[in-house]
């Protein structure tokens, strides 16, 4: 069954001395700058609306609501693809009862999880009677679970006050145009009113129902967050109107997410050849952005049936036929790791802004480090036991999370493939450094062959301080002199 991961087996054999200050004295309840005390409650425990939270606590996505009321070109709603990892695909659709038993046994096994989402394989507010149900029944047996939903958006102002009622806080939708021109791009035809529409007079009434939607959820104070998929040459460069109009109407975040293309997984986008959007391109049009809604940089696309830490999918864990036919809840484990995440944040809170100072003292070029990291915040994964890197960019200014970059894990069993190393390095390109627990001398002098230093120098230390340390060492001769 699920191997129990406790935030004590993530962090360090020994814990970095250099803090003096203790978890209650540095505010483990702080949220980031700038963001008021009662909305960082509300998102401090989620993996997706806090980029710092997605280190300690992990989602869940039910297949539940398998309707859908519209076409997007990049989705294909299989239900069976287990290899792929793309919203939209679900390899066990659960009824309400299935669901609520898979919840259970998730919540005794995974101290981490703290919030339930119902993210597909179709629309959780078009398919509203089987997503509701499946709350009602999960508040009722785990009560300080949090209840998110995802949506494009067409149904969502007919069951706004439903949701509202039922507490549900979190709420995405995702938004990929503002011109219906460019959105009958995107989506060929949507089901409305007991009618299909097709075109541009389809993207109109999507566009409509969807600006509505985000109002009435704002009106109602619930966290609206905006998932925009980046389809290079169709709306890369709307995103930027999208992103002002959303930040205009009072969203919360704003997620862009690559376009994920192939003719194998027969979407109308992968059929005719559309390519996604490179890290690259991402990151400019991230950084673009600057200034409007709060960017969300973590997403990882999860599958409509993911369980875990964001970038780790445990859903083949909790399969229906390896649970028990009945299981009580149990709170104890995930009440015990809350209170260990409690007391480590306001640690690591502590030594992130020492790194943050530590920085302002170097005069160096901004560069990327990627860190490999099983979560707690800490760089405590082997570099061949990675099947993700995070990057951080790390400069004077301080060390900004950018992103991820997924890669074939390159140990297996204690052997590494030339060729999977090939794909770690493509997937690693820009970077300047790496930051892993370990790392053995073959794939060192690939990554040293290709331009790419690797340390473990900063094993088990958290990621902030790992990075300005390892910054401050390389630009060592650069280290302002102050007087
Ligand atoms: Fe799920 Fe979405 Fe809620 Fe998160 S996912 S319904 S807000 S609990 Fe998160 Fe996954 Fe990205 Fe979605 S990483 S795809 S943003
Ligand atoms: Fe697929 Fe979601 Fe689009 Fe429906 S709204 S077609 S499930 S991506």
């Amino acid at each position: 069954m699920a191997q129990i991961i406790t935030l004590e087996s993530l962090l360090a054999p020994a814990a970095d001395p250099a803090s003096g200050c203790t978890a209650s004295a540095c505010g483990s309840q702080q949220g980031p700058a700038g963001m008021a005390a009662d909305v960082w409650e509300r998102v401090k425990d989620h993996p997706c609306y806090a980029e710092e939270a997605h280190h300690y606590f992990a989602r869940m996505h039910v297949a539940v609501a398998p309707a859908c009321n519209i076409q997007c070109n990049y989705c294909n709603r299989k239900y069976d693809c287990a290899n792929e990892s793309r919203p939209g695909v679900v390899s066990e659709k659960l009824t309400p009862d299935q669901a609520v038993r898979k919840i259970i046994a998730v919540a005794n096994s995974v101290p981490q999880l703290s919030v339930l989402g119902v993210a597909g394989p179709g629309d959780a507010v078009y398919d509203w009677r089987h997503t509701a149900e499946t709350f009602r029944r999960v508040q009722a047996a785990i009560p300080d679970l949090r209840l998110c939903i995802s949506t494009n958006g067409l149904a969502l102002p007919d069951h706004i006050d439903a949701i509202a009622a039922m507490g549900i806080d979190h709420v995405t939708i995702t938004i990929n145009f503002i011109d219906p021109e460019i959105g009958a791009r995107i989506h060929p035809w949507i089901f409305h009113n007991h009618q299909r529409f097709t075109g541009i007079e389809a993207a109109r009434i999507l566009h409509e129902r969807q600006m509505l939607g985000l109002e009435m959820l704002v009106a109602r104070g619930i966290l609206a967050k905006i998932n925009s998929v980046m389809i290079p040459g169709v709306n890369d460069a709307h995103l930027v109107e999208v992103n002002r109009v959303v930040t205009q109407k009072g969203a919360f975040l704003h997620n862009i997410m690559p376009l994920i293309s192939d003719p194998a997984h027969g979407t109308a986008f992968g059929l005719s050849g559309q390519r996604g959007p490179t890290p690259a391109e991402l990151k400019t049009l991230q950084d673009s952005l600057a200034g409007g809604a709060n960017l969300m940089r973590h997403c990882r696309q999860c599958r409509a049936d993911a369980v875990g830490l964001l970038g780790e999918d445990r859903g083949q864990e909790f399969n229906l036929d390896q649970l028990p036919a009945e299981t009580a809840y149990d709170p104890a484990p995930r009440a015990t790791y809350r209170e260990l995440v409690a007391e480590t944040r306001g640690e690591h809170a502590a030594h992130r802004e020492a790194a943050r100072d530590d920085l302002a003292a170097v005069d160096a070029p901004a560069v990327l480090v990627a860190i490999a990291t099983r979560g707690g915040g800490r760089i405590n994964q082997h570099f061949g036991h990675a099947q993700e890197f995070q990057v951080y960019e790390v400069s004077p200014d301080g060390i900004r999370f950018i992103g991820h970059r997924r890669v074939e894990q390159y140990c297996q069993s204690g052997w590494g493939e030339d060729a999977t190393l090939d794909g770690v390095l493509a997937a690693l390109a820009g970077v300047a450094c790496v930051l892993v627990a370990k790392i053995g001398d073959c794939p060192r002098n690939s990554l040293t062959g290709a331009g790419i230093e690797a340390s473990q120098d900063h094993a088990y230390d958290w990621i902030e301080s790992g990075i300005a340390a390892w910054y401050a060492q390389r630009y060592r001769s650069t280290v302002r002199l102050t007087a």
